[in-house]
């Protein structure tokens, strides 16, 4: 845990390479949203992450307006929220460069997500995507942020975020100085998986749309998605232990559970022993009454891109006032300014 010498404060981004999805939604957005209600946040759209991978800069443009619209319109409230772009802010970048400099090449080629996604092109990789963790670290670290509401997928990350706190902290002899963030992953659905497979995580990346829910698809497209989802012959089961072997299964049951605010026990206990055709229908109405106004507010904040653009500079400009003097004060401790 944080040590209680540092304020709470939640911090998390997500990345504006494609559509936002049911996985980003459940595992991150939703609490994101639920947070900020007690807690002091900043969201951001971490648009530097983006350019790890190839992305057209018109696209690029557009999506960080999309997933800001994306954000306001699951309840992001930029008047209580810093809700702002990571390229406005450029302590962002002068903090993870002295981090780079702080992580071990042994820790970063330990991170799973660097693998899954180079692949077999590792060679080929940017060096972006390496060092992709060293920035995420900076974006917490920048603000001293202590909470950080993630998917199951980041909680790597988020460990090694702690271990280049530690690390400076220990380096330059500033006991404290970084707080070690927590991960706060939490919900019945905090790994969504694709619809097509059970073993792969739900991922904007994935070739076929109909492997997730997009925030921005129509209730037609929901569902089709969710009648074409891979299942198996049998019907739901009623026990946790009826799961075993059944990923499907067992993700489209979190997704009920999540999407109604409910346990995952609650869940099994209403489905058991039924068909999946009559559960289809039921996930698919669920789904469509809670991401359908969300998909329209999109629509209609998109319309106004001016609007949107004003809303990430003036976070920009909340944001700065609190990392500048901390990237500041940084710059003094590794003897960068003197
Ligand atoms: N399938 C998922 N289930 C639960 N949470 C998820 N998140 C992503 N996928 C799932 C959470 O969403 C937040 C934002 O993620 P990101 O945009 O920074 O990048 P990502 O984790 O790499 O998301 P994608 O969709 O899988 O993108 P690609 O295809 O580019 O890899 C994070 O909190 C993440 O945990």
């Amino acid at each position: 845990m944080t040590t209680p010498t540092h304020k709470p404060l939640v911090f998390s981004g997500m990345q504006p390479n494609g559509n936002l999805h049911l996985g980003n939604y459940l595992g991150a957005l939703k609490n994101w949203v639920k947070m900020q209600q007690d807690m002091n946040c900043i969201y951001c759209v971490v648009d530097m992450h983006a350019l790890t991978t190839w992305v057209d800069p018109k696209e690029l443009t557009q999506s960080i307006r999309e997933v800001t619209a994306a954000y306001i319109a699951a309840g992001v409230d930029p008047a209580k929220t810093i809700l702002f772009n990571q390229s406005q802010v450029h302590e962002h970048a002068e903090l993870a460069w002295i981090f780079n400099c702080v992580a071990r090449m042994g820790w970063l080629n330990r991170m799973t997500q660097f693998k899954e996604k180079a692949g077999k092109n590792r060679e080929n990789s940017s060096v972006g995507l390496f060092v992709y963790p060293d920035l995420m670290a900076a974006d917490i670290l920048a603000y001293k942020a202590t909470h950080v509401p993630v998917g199951e997928d980041q909680k790597q990350h988020l460990e090694l975020a702690r271990d280049i706190a530690q690390k400076f902290n220990n380096d330059y002899n500033v006991p404290d100085y970084f707080p070690l963030p927590d991960p706060v992953i939490t919900g019945p659905a905090t790994r969504v998986m694709s619809l097509r497979d059970g073993s792969k995580k739900m991922s904007k990346s994935d070739e076929s749309d109909y492997s997730r829910i997009n925030l921005t698809d129509d209730a037609d497209a929901i569902v089709q998605k969710i009648r074409k989802a891979r299942t198996d012959p049998n019907p739901l089961p009623d026990s946790e232990k009826g799961f075993e072997g059944r990923p499907e299964a067992e993700n489209l049951i979190n997704i009920y559970a999540a999407l109604a605010d409910g346990t995952r026990e609650q869940a099994i206990a209403r489905f058991a022993g039924r068909q999946f055709s009559g559960f289809k229908n039921e996930l698919a109405e669920l789904t469509v009454s809670k991401i359908s106004p969300i998909t329209s507010e999109m629509r209609r904040l998109l319309g106004d891109p001016a609007e949107i653009d004003r809303i990430l500079k003036a976070g920009a400009h909340k944001a700065r006032a609190i990392c500048a003097p901390i990237v500041a004060e940084v710059k003094r401790m590794t003897g960068l300014v003197g």
